[in-house]
């Protein structure tokens, strides 16, 4: 007894004294401090062989030895050249000696060029671990995930694992400026020093290659959708051409984004249009200029006639036109283009939310075979909640990639606990019944529904300079969580959050457990004291910080929330139905019936789909006013339990970390009241209902929420 206590005391020094400020990520490497475990780990690993001799594998070997090295103590590697010593060997199937590449058998057959295998056995009384895979990046894969099963206290004994990535294009959108600021970034200023580039390598850059590399990512589009033409000049693609240079060990390859006008901006013609041949020469010339400094570049992301973006249609061209032509100049070099599906119009009158599926449906089988087209997760715009994007069950013939939105624009910001694998999870997993039930949109993302070729998948980042890199520890989770999905999307939200939790803080169940709990109701969370029951896009204005269901006077219809929410003195909600806008006719029938039904709708979409009186009965008996007021309630008493579980597992969190989290969960608990407060004063005035038992009393006016102003809200 004493001495477990001395042990735990001990403990609780040990991890209070060792000061964390976040910025090693997933990647602690902390030291094992349970005896029997670090024990034999060191037994097992007596020795490291690395075959071969590329920077990929130069860079897995110096990985192994500084994780090692923390884990295991310092003293751990100190040269033994004892023949007979276990060892843990890698290298890619071609530089392994015909002994040990007998031991993986036919392992090889069941990956593919970036997969691993990590394989444990004997040979004369010695042991062996081996990671391999076909390509040196997939053995650096291997490495990281072996790393993975020592930081989660994993038995290293048995080991069979055989992986591969399902998805191929697994990429990170910043959406940087070249000033450093950064489009919805609030994290800090963009990590990209572009001034000091190409000479100036900020260490930054290697440790977020190792980072993305441990989880998968294997692509970087360095520079925001609303492009600037000036980083296809040479003085910018110097720059991009070190970065390229320092991500290429891990697997890392570089996009950059293009503005369409670039031929005009930066090139003295007189025009873009995609079928002028000057602007084909033009492009095509750009192309050869940035593969000669960069050879595996990755190729463009466009956002076109979007939002004000210059695009093929300025031109009375179409997506096609546009698309095709660039991926004509990429070609021959072996790039892509990834085209965004993320348009609607001031002159459209229809529903925003058909808008994307009508542009681009049509021209389903069009692309070429180097373009994928990039859709958002819902239809509308990264809100706390939306249905599935309708045209992920739409163009069986077009590669479709998912964009998911990692930095949280609409969902508190970097101030809010939300887990995100939540979302995604939600989303990889509707059922799209393109091909009858089962046809989920992770398998139209993952090429298997359709038999694609060329499959996709980016998370707009939510990366910045901040010394924890997302300017909340809880929200690396997102990055993790994020590469976690895009490797294999059908991990389930719950897996990803223990191994990050275990990586990035303890092992210890009692912290486990309950912070995995507060992880996983996050999202609800979010979406209960934002958007309850479906609604959507009540955010206040240009920044999206705070609630602003009031605001009626922006230029555009479609840029006000009253627009999404059409609360009126019978009802709420937007009607998506026949008797609506018809959207719901986008979904293939068995979808679009369930949704076009109240009986059947699911009640979380509920305002998404119907305008309902404030009179409407919910399942659980509850009218929608009532219902609605207590959600937003519910949302609110969530971040409660989520603080109050933040302060239990303290005595497992350094100090640094823990005080973050825990002054930022006080700024989320402050800021949920306001959500529920501000909203509910303001659709009061149309149900003109009385808020029901267990709601408590806002203690401001709806004028003074209405009066709040944030003229330096970031990200914006
Ligand atoms: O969510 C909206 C954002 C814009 C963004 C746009 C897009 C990069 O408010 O800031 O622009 O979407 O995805 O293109």
């Amino acid at each position: 007894m004493l001495k477990k206590l001395i042990v735990f005391v001990f403990c609780l020094v040990c991890i209070d004294s060792v000061a964390n400020n976040g910025y090693n990520l997933w990647l602690q490497y902390r030291f094992i401090q349970n005896e029997e475990l670090r024990l034999n780990y060191q037994s097992n690993i007596q020795k490291l062989i690395p075959v071969g001799n590329t920077e990929s594998i130069k860079v897995g070997l110096e990985e192994l030895k500084r994780a090692l090295n923390g884990m295991l103590g310092s003293e751990f590697l100190s040269e033994t050249h004892d023949e007979y010593a276990n060892t843990l060997l890698f290298g890619s199937e071609e530089n392994l000696s015909e002994d040990i590449r007998i031991q993986l058998g036919n392992a090889f057959n069941e990956i593919n060029d970036e997969g691993f295998i990590i394989r444990s056995f004997s040979v004369k009384g010695k042991k062996y671990i081996v990671i391999s895979g076909k390509t040196d990046v997939g053995v650096l894969y291997g490495v990281f995930n072996f790393l993975k099963l020592l930081q989660t206290h994993q038995s290293i004994e048995k080991l069979n694992i055989v992986d591969s990535p399902k998805i191929k294009i697994r990429v990170l959108n910043h959406w940087d400026n070249l000033d450093r600021t950064v489009e919805r970034g609030y994290a800090g200023f963009s990590i990209w020093d572009w001034h000091r580039l190409p000479d100036y390598i900020d260490p930054r850059y290697i440790d977020y290659a190792r980072a993305n590399a441990s989880i998968g990512i294997n692509g970087t589009v360095l520079n925001n959708v609303n492009a600037n033409a000036l980083i296809l000049t040479p003085q910018y693609l110097e720059k991009v051409e070190a970065l390229a240079n320092v991500f290429r060990p891990y697997g890392i390859k570089v996009y950059l984004t293009a503005r369409f006008s670039a031929p005009i901006e930066i090139g003295g013609l007189k025009t873009a249009d995609p079928l002028d041949p000057d602007v084909i020469k033009w492009w095509q010339d750009k192309a050869k200029e940035i593969y000669a400094r960069i050879p595996d570049f990755g190729g463009f992301l466009v956002k076109a006639n979007s939002e004000g973006q210059p695009g093929p249609q300025n031109y009375g061209r179409n997506h096609v036109d546009g698309a095709n032509m660039l991926a004509n100049a990429l070609d021959p070099f072996g790039g892509i283009v990834m085209w965004r599906a993320f348009v609607y119009s001031e002159h459209d009158t229809t529903d925003r939310a058909k808008q994307a599926y009508t542009e681009f449906v049509p021209y389903d089988g069009q692309f070429k075979d180097n373009v994928i087209i990039q859709v958002k997760n819902g239809p509308i715009d990264f809100q706390p909640r939306e249905p599935f994007h309708p045209m992920f069950g739409a163009m069986p013939k077009t590669p479709l990639m998912m964009e998911f939105q990692i930095t949280q624009e609409y969902l508190g910001q970097s101030t809010h606990s939300v887990f995100l694998p939540k979302l995604y999870e939600e989303v990889l997993q509707s059922d799209t019944y393109r091909k009858g039930k089962g046809s989920i949109v992770a398998k139209v993302i993952d090429g298997t529904l359709d038999n694609k070729r060329l499959t996709g998948i980016a998370g707009v980042s939510n990366i910045g300079n901040d010394i924890n890199w997302t300017g909340n520890p809880m929200l690396q989770a997102n990055w993790y969580g994020f590469g976690r999905l895009a490797w294999n999307p059908y991990l389930h939200a719950d897996t990803i959050a223990e191994e990050w939790l275990r990586e990035t803080f303890s092992n210890h169940e009692d912290f486990v457990e309950p912070v995995k709990e507060m992880m996983l109701n996050s999202l609800e969370a979010v979406v209960d004291y934002m958007t309850p029951l479906g609604l959507h896009h009540i955010m206040a204005t240009g920044h999206h910080y705070g609630p602003g269901p009031w605001v009626s006077n922006l230029s555009r219809p479609e840029w006000n929330p009253v627009y999404y929410h059409k609360a009126d003195s019978l009802g709420i909600g937007f009607d998506r139905t026949p008797t609506g806008s018809n959207a719901t006719a986008q979904y293939a029938p068995e979808v679009a019936s369930k949704f076009n039904n109240l009986e059947t709708c699911p009640e979380k979409y509920l305002l998404w789909f119907h305008h309902v009186s404030w009179h409407y009965k919910l399942k659980n008996g509850e009218t929608l006013w009532d219902g609605m007021a207590l959600k937003y309630q519910e949302g609110v008493n969530q971040v409660a339990s989520m603080r109050y579980t933040w302060k239990q597992v303290k005595p497992y969190v350094d100090e640094e970390r823990f005080n973050e989290v825990d002054m930022l969960l006080n700024i989320q608990y402050k800021e949920a009241k306001w959500w529920r407060d501000a909203c509910l004063l303001y659709f009061k005035q149309y149900s003109k209902m009385p808020l029901p038992k267990g709601v408590e009393k806002p203690t401001q006016t709806l004028g003074y929420f209405e009066s709040l102003r944030f003229p330096f809200a970031p990200g914006n």
